[in-house]
């Protein structure tokens, strides 16, 4: 399987697959697309007909959307456990990463994956309302299906894949969170799988400046 992927500084839905497919030890090639290359639509039309990334190569099989990709690799590697195992659980997971997919537009439009700096942004009350209400998502997931270890649903699965992105925003732009919330972030952002996404990234020699 191939992942294109987009910068790793600024592509967020790049890094949700990649970090999944990299913490459940899944191989795969990568292959960088720079999405501020003056021919980078092209390259990206080349692949996938949205033009956006991430896109997974599997043989013929070309999959854009990264729910659809999500829901593919924990099929074709049920082992892996990026769903829940349980039923309800399962559901609940699904259901916080199609929000994530849906939903947050005031927080993703002010608050940009940007792992190169810190920045700080006006907090409108839209944006807050995104925080406080990934700060009550992550709570109840937690406390609800958390208690076997310390990810959303006890084990690493797709739902922390999913707000891995959220937690590198939160640390940029510098937002206030309850401990328990920080507690998360720090976990997802020390994650080896996340370091090595951030070592790359720091290295790239693009920046959207
Ligand atoms: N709904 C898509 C969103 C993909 C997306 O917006 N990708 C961004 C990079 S993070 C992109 O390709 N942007 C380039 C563009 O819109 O021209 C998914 O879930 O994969």
């Amino acid at each position: 399987m191939q992942l294109v992927i987009g910068n790793k500084k600024y592509s967020s839905w790049s890094l949700r697959p990649w970090l999944g497919l990299t913490q459940a030890g899944i191989a795969f090639d990568e292959r960088v697309i720079n999405l501020y290359a003056p021919d980078s639509l092209a390259q990206r039309l080349a692949v996938t007909p949205t033009g956006k990334v991430p896109a997974l190569v599997d043989g013929e099989l070309v999959i854009w959307e990264t729910l659809a990709i999500a829901e593919y690799v924990a099929e074709k590697y049920p082992q892996a456990g990026l769903w829940p195992a349980d039923a309800t659980a399962r559901a609940v997971a699904r259901a916080v990463c199609a929000e994530m997919h849906a939903g947050f537009v005031p927080l993703r439009s002010t608050c940009n994956m940007d792992l190169s700096r810190r920045k700080t942004v006006e907090i409108t009350p839209a944006v807050q309302a995104d925080v406080d209400r990934i700060v009550a998502l992550w709570a109840d997931c937690r406390a609800r299906f958390g208690t076997s270890g310390p990810f959303l649903f006890g084990a690493f699965s797709w739902a922390d894949a999913f707000y891995a992105p959220v937690a590198t925003r939160f640390r940029t732009y510098g937002i206030a969170l309850p401990p328990e919330a920080q507690a998360y972030v720090d976990l997802l952002l020390a994650l080896p799988a996340f370091k090595a996404w951030e070592a790359a990234a720091l290295a790239e020699p693009w920046s959207d400046q």
